[in-house]
């Protein structure tokens, strides 16, 4: 094509007849066509590509478990939008903390409604106490890596992009920083739901749920902060397996709350990173399921499948009294790694729907039977002065946390993107040095190990000791020189 349009007047006329004749062809196949739709059933998809908008509106975001207002009638408009990301210690299980990255400071991140035609123009704002850089894909966006290249962004930095949304439907988005499955893992992820013309029809409740699963250093129950471990991800064996990022954020005083009678939508998504979720409400049926989150509506549905990254609309009636029970029936996940929780549905009996004795109280996860270990004597404070060995193993801690995403597992970097800290010249060369990157971060070019890279390292918010620690492993791994980090050589480089 851009060679023939190169070859200037001459050709001018040849195009404007091939022009002709497909557009004479569109217009003959479309009139065909109208025959196969009802043959085929096959619905066409209108083209919102061009549809104006209205007017101005800035976009409210929602924490889980709540949704914002329905789109109702509105036209399409231009819509603002902000979000930040935040990088945070929470609990994900009675006793047991993990520091998730965030969407907004909830797992899964905040919710986010639109109207097919919209014109979002999208802030992402990566707070300063953050570690890593981060950005965001959703599979709402039509364009090159749903946002992901143009919202990429460093830690205290903002990124504005925009987009126009084409497809209704419940999407999921998610970070797409390499490594992605960690940033996936540590619960990167969220809904956007793109309403058609006129918006879904009105229910009582709406809530909004996310599945995701957690890979932990400790087995499930296994109490203090977590680190994240990379080699389960990778086998896809997860510990934790919760809806909104925590065993507990649908139970117990979070249980989500109805009345019978009530009719209830829920938003239900698949983080993942890994598992499909086998989706079931104990002691309810769906009356519909918009399949995959799109225009297909499925009837009287027991369990539907959602797939890792993917989303469904799911409606039902709560027409009697009960506790339902939200489940991955992947019945393991459910009642040995978290994925349960709770609608709480209050209201007056129907003895001609359901006539048995109705459960009562909470509804006890075996899991939730799994003990804290005693205070005393347990709880390690840490030594004011560590001996090296004490040092190496906070500092491998530090390690998984803080520095493994860029520099990886073994230290052995990624090529073109981080340098590698096993065998690494320039670490070896020069402690002092070493310490200056952590504490001040690193830019523009440097050469390891022969190759250049050019890129930036965050400063690392990191206390004396945790340098101190962090770096004394990493001199003693990997076929590393072997050299201990004091807090005390750390603090005097730090003035
Ligand atoms: C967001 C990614 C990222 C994180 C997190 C990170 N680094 Fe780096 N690191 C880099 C990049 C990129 C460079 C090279 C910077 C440049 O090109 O100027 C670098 C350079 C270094 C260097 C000097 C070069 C070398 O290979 O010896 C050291 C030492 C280092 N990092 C150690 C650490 C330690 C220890 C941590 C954890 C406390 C850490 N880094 C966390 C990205 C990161
Ligand atoms: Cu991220």
């Amino acid at each position: 094509m851009r060679s023939t349009m190169k070859t200037g007047k001459l050709n001018l006329f040849k195009r404007y007849f091939y022009l002709f004749i497909f557009l004479y062809g569109l217009i003959a196949t479309s009139c065909t066509q109208s025959q196969s739709r009802n043959a085929g059933n096959i619905k066409y998809v209108k083209d919102h590509s061009k549809t104006k908008v209205f007017g101005n509106m800035v976009a409210e975001l929602t924490s889980p478990p709540h949704v914002p207002p329905p789109v109702g009638n509105r036209p399409a408009m231009k819509l603002f939008m902000e979000m930040e990301i935040i990088e945070e210690e929470m609990e994900m299980a009675d006793g047991v903390s993990y520091v998730f990255w965030t969407f907004g400071g909830t797992v899964p991140g905040s919710f986010i409604r639109a109207r097919v035609g919209d014109e979002v123009e999208f802030k992402i704002k990566n707070h300063p106490d953050n570690k890593l850089p981060h950005n965001i894909d959703l599979h709402a966006v039509t364009g090159q890596g749903g946002g992901a290249e143009a919202s990429f962004v460093a830690p205290g930095h903002e990124k504005t992009f925009s987009f126009k949304l084409i497809n209704p439907g419940l999407f999921v988005y998610h970070c797409a920083t390499a490594p992605v499955g960690m940033h996936i893992a540590n619960g990167m992820y969220g809904l956007i739901l793109v309403e058609t013309e006129g918006g879904l029809p009105p229910v009582d409740k709406e809530f909004y749920v996310m599945q995701g699963d957690f890979y932990t250093e400790g087995r499930f129950g296994e109490p203090g902060l977590q680190p994240f471990d990379m080699e389960k991800a990778y086998d896809e064996r997860p510990d934790y397996v919760v809806f909104n990022g925590s065993t507990t954020a649908l139970s117990g005083e979070n249980a989500l709350q109805a009345k019978a009678g009530e009719t209830i939508r829920l938003f239900f998504g698949n983080g993942g990173p890994n598992l499909a979720s086998s989706f079931h409400v104990i002691g309810e049926i769906f009356d519909r399921v918009y399949v995959e989150g799109g225009d297909q509506v499925n009837y009287n549905v027991g369990t539907t499948l959602i797939p890792a990254g993917g989303a469904a609309i799911l409606e039902f009636k709560a027409e009697v009294p009960s506790n339902l029970v939200l489940v991955d029936h992947s019945i393991f996940r459910a009642f040995n790694k978290g994925a349960l929780g709770i609608i709480s549905v209050t209201g007056d009996e129907n003895e001609k729907i359901f006539a048995g004795e109705i459960m009562e109280g909470i509804y006890l996860p075996e899991g939730s039977t799994i003990q804290k270990m005693p205070i005393d004597g347990t709880t390690v404070t840490p030594p004011v002065t560590m001996t090296k060995s004490e040092l190496i193993d906070a500092g491998k801690k530090i390690y998984m946390q803080a520095c493994f995403a860029c520099h990886q597992a073994n230290g052995e970097g990624l090529a073109n993107a981080f340098p590698p800290l096993a065998k690494a010249d320039y670490l070896n060369a020069d402690e002092n040095r070493a310490i200056d990157v952590l504490l001040h971060g690193l830019s523009g070019e440097v050469t390891v190990n022969g190759k250049k890279y050019n890129s930036i390292m965050p400063s690392q918010q990191l206390k004396d000791e945790e340098v101190a620690a962090v770096l004394t492993y990493v001199y003693n791994s990997w076929g590393n020189n072997g050299s201990e980090i004091t807090p005390e050589m750390v603090s005097k480089r730090r003035k």
